[in-house]
Formats: structure tokens, sequence, C-alpha cells
């Protein structure tokens, strides 16, 4: 049964990469960068979905009462990839300027890297140390909030489409983002509370909505993301060290 899932997502992500690569030639030229972005996550998960649905995705390993279970590494690789990358659409929609916030974006790609890290090493692991490193990942995935909710009133104060957009994916991914932890503590990686379909079957909605869903709202809000992208004013001083 969560082959039949695999396949969902698989089919439901290819669709959603499709569908962004339409967006990408009418997109203006100062914001296609986000369709970029976009595209090239669904496309990371569907090639993530194809290795677990082709069985190239998980392997067996043991648990704590001598039985196996499939562990799907394949998601902590889309992870990896796709998580930094939602987080960036998210950023430079929201930053007036970018440029001059270096390394705040740096530190929330690194806390959300070190969030799935963790993760990993929790869903790899046996016994005690899983829930530790899952205790871990959730102490990161805290602090990336923090800051992210920090972007977010930067993004409020600038008002219009770019303020409203922002709060519709932001509350989107922050509901998501909080299930993802849940899932890992009733499934298999957890406590395992419920059965291998059911996690694959959570897992799946959660990343179509996460993904496909984020992008649809985001790259259908052009007003928004022209108006992100229109360069903020640069500052007085650089303007006088170019003359
Ligand atoms: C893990 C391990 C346990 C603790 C926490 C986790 C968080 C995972 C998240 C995943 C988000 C994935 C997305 C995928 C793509 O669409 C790794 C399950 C906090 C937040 C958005």
């Amino acid at each position: 049964m969560e082959y039949a899932f695999l396949w969902i997502g698989f089919i439901g992500m290819v669709l959603g990469a499709a569908y962004f690569a339409s967006l990408i030639p009418s997109a203006r030229e100062d914001s296609k960068h986000f369709y970029y972005i976009t595209f090239f996550i669904a496309l990371t998960a569907a090639i993530s979905y194809f290795a677990m649905a082709t069985g190239k995705g998980s392997t067996l390993i043991g648990t704590d009462n001598n039985g196996t279970r499939n562990f799907f590494f394949a998601r902590y690789v889309d992870w990896t990839i796709t998580t930094p990358l939602l987080l960036l659409d998210i950023v430079l929609l929201g930053l007036t300027n970018p440029n001059r916030n270096v390394s705040r974006i740096v530190a929330i790609l690194a806390l959300d890297l070190a969030m799935i890290g963790f993760g990993l090493l929790g869903g790899s692991n046996g016994g005690g140390l899983r829930y530790i490193f899952w205790f871990l990942s959730c102490v990161a995935g805290g602090v990336l909030l923090y800051m992210v909710l920090g972007v977010a009133r930067e993004a409020k104060a600038r008002g219009g489409q770019v303020a409203q957009t922002f709060n519709t994916i932001l509350t989107l991914s922050v509901v998501l983002w909080s299930i993802y932890p849940i899932v890992f503590l009733i499934g298999s990686e957890g406590f395992g509370a419920i059965g291998a379909p059911v996690e694959v079957f959570l897992y799946a909605v959660l990343d179509l909505l996460a993904k496909i869903g984020f992008g649809f709202i985001l790259l259908n809000n052009r007003a928004a993301l022209q108006s992100a992208s229109s360069a903020a004013p640069e500052p007085r001083s650089a303007r006088r060290a170019r003359i």
C-alpha cells in the first residue's frame, strides 16, 4: 500500500514541476528566480519519490525488538535540498533588501540544515538516542522559526501584496512544518503508533502541500513577486562610491 502512496507522491510532484516550469517563460525577468527555485524544489521531490517508489530510496534497518523496518533515507536527501530552497523563497519575498541580510539568510539556512541533519540521525538510530536527536532537531527548528518570524515583521511592514502573500505562505509553512516532527514521533522512526502505509500517506500529503501547494500560491501572486523584487533604493554611500 505504501508504494501506491509513493507513486501518487511522484505523480503529484511531476505535475507540480511541469506546471511551475510552464510559468517560467512568462515570468518577469526580475522575479524569475522564484520560479526557478520553486520548479527545482518540485523536481527534486519528484526524483526522491521516484527513488522511494522503486525501492531505491530506502533500506532495511534493524529495530529495537530485533525486527526490521524500511528506513526512507531519500526523504532526508530531499529535505536537505528542498527545505533550504523553500526558506529561500520565503526570505527573498519577505526581506526588503536581501543583499544586506546575507548573514541572516545564511544563519536561517544553517539552522534548517541542522534540523534536517539531526532528524536523519534520529531516524536512522534506535533506542533512546533517536529521541535525543529528535529533540535537538526541534531545538534547531524552534530557533529557525524565531529567525523567520523576524523576517515576517519586516514583510508586514512592507504592506500591500507582499505582506499578504508572505503571510499566507508563512502560515501555511509553519502549520505544515510543525506536523513533520509529530509524524516522525508516531511513525516507524519513533514510537511506531501508526503503520507504515499511514506514515507514508501523511508524509506524501504534507510534502505535496508544503511544496506544490506552497509554490502554487507563491507563483500565482505575480504582483507580490514583482514588488518584492523591484530593487530597493541603494544606500546613499553606495551611490556616492560609484560616481
Ligand atoms: C524531523 C525530525 C524530527 C524533528 C523535526 C523534523 C522536522 C522536519 C521538517 C521537515 C520539513 C519538510 C518539508 C518538506 C518539503 O516539502 C526531521 C522530522 C523538527 C520540518 C517542508
